[in-house]
């Protein structure tokens, strides 16, 4: 077992590697850097970089080799927020309690940041052959996988859920769905390469994601309760439908309860190795922020 097995000690790890993921060519006149780095070391938990790495020392490899694959779907993560913050999505001042990407830098670079993020997290996974971090065969199945989950399958189709559902009446299963796809489907994809990374069986790929879906909609739940309590959120601003407000917070509670505990369950697999993950699991159900 490593010595590194803390949520600290892991997001410190990523923390230190996460400037060289961000080589990208200077121009004299746009400082690029600048404005990928301002929205990727904002704060964030590092809850995917963590799970990702984590997942590749559960399986037996080192967690150094999933390094870039963490980066990959961290840069993921951080584009999609800050395109959710635009003015034409949720139209967001502030994330994290600092201005957002476009209230900081305008629209129009915003847009190019998100879509800078998304693209270099896919040269990421290319890089990490080269240096040898991962083999060919591991990059090819972390790109289906990571590409599956933030498009059209996955994220992207849940943002197109939600915009969908704007205005009308959602069910308890409508969120369901929608949070399956939005927020676990990425969650997936950390844990799912990490798992690539150190080179595991298909069935510890597979229950890997049954933990993230489980995990993710617990995830989910309590993010609304937390915004539930905030009265400058823009869902409640926007009147948007969560799990507090069909269900009450008592019950969310409770559901997120269960999800994290069928996230549990799924590390059976794993045996007494799972200790780290089962409690970060249970830690992000307790999360205050
Ligand atoms: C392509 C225009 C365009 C927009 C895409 C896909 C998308 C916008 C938005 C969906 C992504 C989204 C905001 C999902 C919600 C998931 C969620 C709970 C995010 C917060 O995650 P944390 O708490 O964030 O891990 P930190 O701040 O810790 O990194």
């Amino acid at each position: 077992m490593s010595d590194r097995m803390t949520v600290t000690g892991y997001a410190q790890m990523f923390e230190e590697a996460l400037p060289s993921f961000v080589a990208v060519a200077e121009h004299e006149k746009a400082d690029m850097r600048e404005m990928l780095m301002y929205s990727l070391e904002s704060g964030g938990k590092r809850v995917r970089p963590v799970l990702c790495l984590a997942f590749c020392e559960l399986c037996g490899g080192k967690a150094e080799n999933a390094l870039p694959f963490a980066a990959a779907v961290e840069f993921i993560h951080t584009y999609s927020l800050v395109h959710d913050d635009l003015p034409c999505m949720d139209n967001d001042d502030y994330r994290r309690g600092k201005l957002s990407s476009h209230k900081k830098y305008g629209e129009a670079n915003a847009l190019l940041a998100g879509d800078a993020l998304l693209t270099h997290a896919f040269s990421l996974i290319a890089q990490a052959v080269e240096q040898k971090s991962v083999s060919a065969q591991a990059a090819i199945k972390a790109v289906g996988v990571l590409s599956s989950c933030a498009g059209l399958n996955g994220m992207i189709g849940g943002q197109f859920v939600d915009l969908a559902m704007e205005g009308k009446k959602s069910t308890i299963d409508d969120l369901f769905l929608m949070d399956r796809y939005k927020t676990a489907a990425l969650i997936r994809a950390a844990c799912q390469l990490g798992c690539i990374a150190a080179g595991a069986t298909a069935e510890m790929i597979e229950k890997s994601g049954q933990f993230a879906e489980n995990l993710g909609l617990a995830f989910q739940i309590v993010d609304d309760l937390l915004d539930d309590e905030d009265e400058t959120s823009s869902d409640k601003v926007n009147n948007k439908a969560t799990y507090p407000a069909l269900l009450g917070a008592q019950r969310a509670r409770e559901l997120a309860e269960e999800y994290t505990k069928n996230a549990v369950d799924a590390l059976s697999v794993f045996g007494e190795r799972a200790v780290f993950l089962r409690a970060f699991a249970l830690q992000l159900v307790n999360r205050k922020v």
